[in-house]
């Protein structure tokens, strides 16, 4: 990447972008400044055509991001609130949305925007040792960074609230019984795990992906009679591309298909 962090440590190596968040004194916390440069690389991350996958991590074994940065956060005003919603909102979206795949490698402490940044990823991975919770209704406020929406979505509304409501923290097998991550690995093992998934993507078609990723966030909000719509047009898509050749032609010849995302 061309630009120095101040926040975050990001690497570049066989077509994964590993981005660790990198605020150890306060336990990754999101401050603006980590906001605002997670948007500037996201945005360079779009454009970088050798970056197939990305995953996002935390330094150190306590903490993947202990939440938004609550001294930065203590004096805000009503407009300020809403500005620094918006300004995360849009970060956030920018990561759901961006048409390679995410993977959260949650390595400790997810809490309040932390939790929030994993859920905005595709799919979370965690160490044992990870602890999840909403606790924003104990600092008397509402989570801000998409919380009450995508957590209804993933856990249902009933655990949502009840995690919304109360601020109770999670261990990491629990998150995994409720569905809010896909699966639990020992600390040493996480960011292995974390590659391994997303290795496993990359065996794929990176066109098929993104247009998988597209329909699931496009569709999963609308009716079912609107998403189906979009699938047909993603699915009709696919067979303008070389990979859908590569990949029927492969099968029918008996060998692994070489996958170019065109
Ligand atoms: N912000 C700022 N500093 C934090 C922090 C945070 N969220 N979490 C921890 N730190 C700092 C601590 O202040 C401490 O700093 P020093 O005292 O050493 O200077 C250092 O990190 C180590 O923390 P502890 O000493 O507390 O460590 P412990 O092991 O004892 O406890 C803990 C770990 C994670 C249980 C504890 O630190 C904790 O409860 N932290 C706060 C967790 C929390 O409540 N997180 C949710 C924050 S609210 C919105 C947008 C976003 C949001 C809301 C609205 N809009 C735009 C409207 C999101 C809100 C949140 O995320």
């Amino acid at each position: 990447m061309s630009v120095a962090y101040e926040t975050l440590l990001v690497e570049i190596s066989g077509g994964i972008c590993t981005v660790c968040l990198n605020r150890p004194q306060a336990l990754n916390a999101l401050n603006e400044t980590m906001i605002r440069e997670l948007d500037h690389l996201f945005d360079e991350l779009a454009a970088n055509d050798s970056v197939k996958a990305v995953i996002i991590t935390g330094s150190g074994l306590k903490s993947f991001a202990a939440g938004a940065d609550i001294a930065q956060m203590k004096d805000l005003s009503v407009e300020g609130g809403r500005k620094w919603a918006q300004l995360g909102q849009s970060v956030f979206r920018k990561i759901e949305n961006l048409p390679k795949p995410v993977v959260a490698a949650v390595n400790g402490f997810a809490l309040g925007g932390g939790c929030e940044l994993a859920m905005a990823c595709d799919i979370r991975i965690a160490s044992s040792q990870a602890k999840f919770a909403q606790p924003e209704v104990t600092l008397g406020i509402t989570p801000g960074y998409g919380g009450t929406q995508r957590l209804p979505r993933l856990v249902g509304k009933g655990r949502a609230k009840e995690l919304l409501f109360t601020g109770m923290m999670i261990d990491a097998a629990e998150a995994y019984r409720i569905g809010l991550v896909n699966q639990v690995t020992a600390p040493e093992e996480l960011l292995a795990a974390a590659a391994a998934m997303v290795e496993k993507i990359m065996k794929c078609s990176p066109f098929a992906v993104q247009m998988c990723k597209a329909a699931v966030n496009n569709g999963v909000d609308d009716e079912l009679d609107t998403g189906i719509v979009y699938e047909a047009e993603v699915f009709g898509l696919c067979f303008s591309t070389a990979d859908q050749k590569e990949g029927m032609a492969a099968f029918l010849e008996k060998r692994k298909a070489n996958f170019t995302g065109r």
